[in-house]
């Protein structure tokens, strides 16, 4: 599949370029079969995409419009379900063709692995890359029940991949003792429970570095975003999930890709997860696309 080969059902609000000519292009990653509790991610991009037709096109935070940005939504990857490796290679092939384009890549996932081959082609071309990671979960294992193609081991992969030291974790409230002590003992930055307060820290020490974002819609606390795999109590609000948002946005950063995943939407009957994923999504085409 070609990276502009557009999808003829629903597209993000007012995406109009096409590939070739768009600055950043949305694609969905429409994978969750190595989820250990709940699944139904897969579902969740076209979800996403419905729930932004009600949005406004104006951003109040950031005094911008969508126009003002050129952007593609390429639809869902056609992925082979069930087969995890193959679908990973499918991203990153993708992924590889709109870094060699010049494109910025917004994905949708699907479970966090499809970060996993995303933040590897990233790489590629940035190898002085930082990762921001904004999550309930420490995603650092080795393997689940042997598998070590889970969406719990994908920042341990990337910690390993570039370096635990460029690894930046916020947010995080759930894990095995051995992440945490892995986060410990590794070099990696991981903050606990909070997120605003010491991304504002460490952000000036990030000036100038190509960075990947990558956002977990768990981190809000299920009050919020009751539509996720594993919903884990204790959690921001989507207040203070915008606000980071921003923070990065208005930083010196030079950020080279982000992606928002795990929204399941069949655990939210009242839509507010997929709607609160969308606005997420609007700032953060707003505010990290130039
Ligand atoms: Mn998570």
């Amino acid at each position: 599949m070609r990276f502009d080969e557009a999808y003829s059902g629903k597209v993000f609000i007012m995406s109009r370029a096409t590939g070739e000519e768009a600055d950043a292009v949305i694609y969905g990653m429409p994978m969750d079969w190595t989820v250990s509790f709940r699944p139904g991610s897969r579902f969740g991009p076209n979800r996403i995409r419905e729930a932004s037709i009600g949005l406004e096109e104006y951003s109040p935070y950031l005094d911008r419009h969508l126009e003002d940005v050129s952007y593609h939504d390429a639809g869902d990857l056609l992925l082979p379900f069930g087969n995890a490796a193959r679908s990973l290679d499918i991203i990153e092939d993708y992924t590889d063709e709109l870094m060699e384009k010049g494109k910025f890549p917004l994905g949708m996932g699907g479970e966090h692995l499809v970060s996993w081959p995303v933040i590897q082609s990233v790489y590629k071309k940035y190898p002085d890359l930082a990762v921001i990671h904004i999550d309930a979960h420490a995603d650092l294992r080795e393997e689940y029940e042997g598998e070590v193609l889970s969406h719990s081991t994908p920042i341990r992969k990337t910690c390993e991949l570039i370096g635990a030291e460029n690894v930046y974790s916020f947010g995080i409230r759930s894990g095995m003792r051995e992440e945490f002590q892995y986060a410990a003992e590794s070099g990696m930055h991981m903050y606990k429970y909070e997120v605003l307060e010491p991304l504002q820290k460490v952000l000036p020490n990030l000036a100038g570095r190509p960075v990947y974002v990558t956002i977990d819609i768990d981190v809000l606390d299920p009050a919020y975003a009751p539509g996720t795999g594993t919903a884990e109590a204790g959690g921001i609000s989507s207040k203070e999930l915008l606000a980071a948002i921003h923070a990065i946005a208005g930083s010196e950063l030079n950020i080279v890709g982000a992606d928002l995943v795990e929204v399941a939407p069949a655990y939210d009957h009242s839509e507010k997860t997929q709607i609160a994923a969308g606005k997420l999504l609007r700032e953060m085409l707003l505010g990290f696309v130039q």
